[in-house]
């Protein structure tokens, strides 16, 4: 069928950029080991600096945009059985490609090492901004594959309650569209400025438009992750879903809270008065809400399914699960590894709190749980069964993909152990190449014992890589086919508590009525601020640090 090869492409494109990134990975953590590898990258690579724009450009920004794009348009059209508007489809792969190309040039040639939150003044080549648009750009047909999907749905079976992949997929585009109105804005300066039409743009309203999307976009990661969660884990692990309505809830709470939180990473900046960060705390509480119900509805599910597989008493549920299995085993320890990740964003949010650990490198210690332990194994397991679905070819070395996600969950659990405390105690800033100023390792020596974590969690984060990208590069590129090995449908879990008569379930289904409070909540917890910005702009012209 087209969209499976349309679902391949765009993610083998994606793992190919996570393959890029990552390789980058090791040379960071080596470097907050106090050892520099960066000069053996020469002359391909020029400096510290390029190395972790590429690391977070393409993992970040690219490989995590593009599993978007496979999941959230591929299972909503599996649900549905419905294809999406194939044409669109490959434009939308096409304009990804094309603006990867563009930014991969000025990157690949130090003119882009601006680091994957391009703040001004620091200023790339045009072809970076440009390229990062058309890329971003392309994420916009898919929320119109999946409107259309949907209404196409909605025709046929009117007065019937939207599936929930399909549910989930539509509150998340709409999500995705409010929340990457900041960046586009943003581009439109960049892209100007970077040609020379405006002389220079003002930092703080830049940085503003920048985490107007920046914080949202991590939702917009994550919740590929969650939708796999509810709809496929369960089943996978031997169970059901327990509650349909309430995994509804959730996605529509992030619909709702996502976008208005942005301040809080902003604490620190002059420029935006403490009432408004204070008003952003409070949001970002609201928005953790969604996430602690997932933590409820999937360990919830899994217990189902444990006890369907034959485990007893408090806990013997869970070793009843299947741990051998790679896409399990995956979610598993990346759901573990969010929760000291979420606590550590509690702990970042709040205002004052936030002045012990900002800019320091406890926030890469964050968020690696987050999006580099859940996001990327929820993405790594569910290739073990994705690719094989989509090629009819058997995954091939399944024990070395069970040992890929035990090596990638322990590497970045001590990883992420390290910088969290380096951070905490010692201050250490994050993005500096400390391993390379004899000033910088002679004054932060006290770390010395979580320095060393670091190079341990470097070479198993290596090996993990190496493991998990030969199994998924092999298995796609193998001539072997046996259609009858693989999965021939999308392993979709069937709930407990159904959508149908529950109340919770018809409101939500509400959807452009809940899009409507979501526009108005942002407008009230941005627009002041915004309108301020916009008219006090104070430009300053570009400036370039390596
Ligand atoms: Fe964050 C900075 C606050 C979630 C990513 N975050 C970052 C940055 C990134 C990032 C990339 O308020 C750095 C940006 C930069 O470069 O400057 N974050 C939060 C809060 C949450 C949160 C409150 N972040 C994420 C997610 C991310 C992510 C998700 C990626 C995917 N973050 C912040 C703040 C900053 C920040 C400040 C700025 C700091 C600064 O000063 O610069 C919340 O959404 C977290 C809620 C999560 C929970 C956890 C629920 C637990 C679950 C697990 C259940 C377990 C099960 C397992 C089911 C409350 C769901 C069962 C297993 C068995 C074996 C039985």
């Amino acid at each position: 069928a087209p969209e499976k090869k349309y679902a391949l492409y765009m993610m083998m494109l994606g793992f190919a950029a996570l393959a890029l990134g990552t390789f980058f990975g090791p040379f960071q953590a080596m470097n907050y080991g106090g050892l520099d590898l960066y000069p053996l990258l020469k002359p391909v690579f020029q400096n510290y600096y390029q190395g972790l724009t590429l690391h977070g450009v393409l993992n970040a920004i690219v490989f995590t945009q593009l599993f978007a794009q496979t999941i959230m348009v591929y299972l909503p059209a599996r649900e549905l059985g419905l294809r999406p508007n194939m044409t669109l489809a490959w434009v939308s792969f096409w304009m990804a490609l094309g603006g990867l190309l563009l930014a991969a040039v000025p990157l690949l040639l130090n003119e882009a090492s601006v680091l994957y939150t391009f703040y001004a003044p620091l200023q790339a080549h045009w072809a970076f901004y440009l390229g990062a648009a058309i890329f971003v750009l392309s994420s916009y047909l898919s929320i119109y594959l999946v409107l259309d999907m949907w209404a196409r749905w909605r025709k046929a079976n009117p007065g019937k309650i939207t599936p929930l992949a399909t549910f989930m997929a539509v509150t998340f585009w709409l999500m995705w569209f409010l929340a990457s109105l900041g960046l586009v804005v943003e581009a439109l300066f960049l892209i100007a400025w970077s040609f020379g039409w405006i002389a220079g743009v003002d930092p703080l309203l830049m940085r503003t438009l920048f985490w107007y999307t920046g914080h949202p976009i991590v939702y917009f990661w994550l919740l590929p992750a969650y939708t796999l969660a509810y709809l496929t884990l369960p089943r996978l692990a031997g169970g059901k879903l327990v509650s349909d309505p309430l995994a509804r809830l959730v996605f529509l709470l992030f619909l709702l809270f996502s976008v208005p939180v942005g301040f809080h990473h902003q604490f620190a900046d002059p420029g935006i008065a403490p009432y408004w960060k204070m008003i952003h705390t409070v949001l970002t509480m609201m928005v953790a809400v969604p996430s602690l119900i997932t933590a409820f509805t999937i360990a919830a599910s899994l217990e189902v399914a444990g006890r369907a597989n034959g485990g007893k008493g408090l806990l013997g549920w869970i070793g009843a699960l299947p741990w051998n299995n790679p896409t399990v085993l995956a979610f598993l320890l990346g759901f573990l590894a969010f929760i000291p990740g979420g606590a550590g964003g509690m702990v970042n949010a709040s205002f004052n709190l936030n002045q012990n650990v900002h800019n320091t490198v406890w926030i890469p210690g964050h968020f690696h749980l987050q999006v580099g332990t859940l996001v990327t194994m929820a993405a790594m397991g569910t290739a073990f069964w994705l690719i094989p679905h989509l090629t009819g070819k058997p995954l091939v070395a399944r024990g070395m993909a069970v040992a890929s996600q035990w090596l990638w969950f322990l590497g970045m659990f001590i990883m992420t152990f390290a910088l969290h405390w380096m951070g905490f105690l010692y201050a250490i800033p994050r993005r500096a190449h400390i391993s390379g100023s004899p000033i910088a390792m002679e004054a932060y020596k006290e770390s010395a014992a979580w320095m060393a974590l670091n190079i341990v969690s470097g070479v198993i984060l290596f090996i993990a890589a190496f493991l998990f990208f030969y199994v998924i590069f092999a298995t796609a590129l193998q001539n072997r086919r046996e259609p009858g090995q693989v999965l021939a449908e999308v392993p979709f879990t069937e709930a407990i508590s159904k959508p149908q008569g529950s109340r919770l379930a018809q409101l939500t289904e509400r959807v452009w009525f809940w899009f409507g409070i979501a526009v108005v909540l942002v407008v009230l917890a941005y627009g002041p601020v915004l309108f301020q910005m916009f008219s006090n702009m104070n430009p300053v012209p570009g400036q370039r640090l390596w």
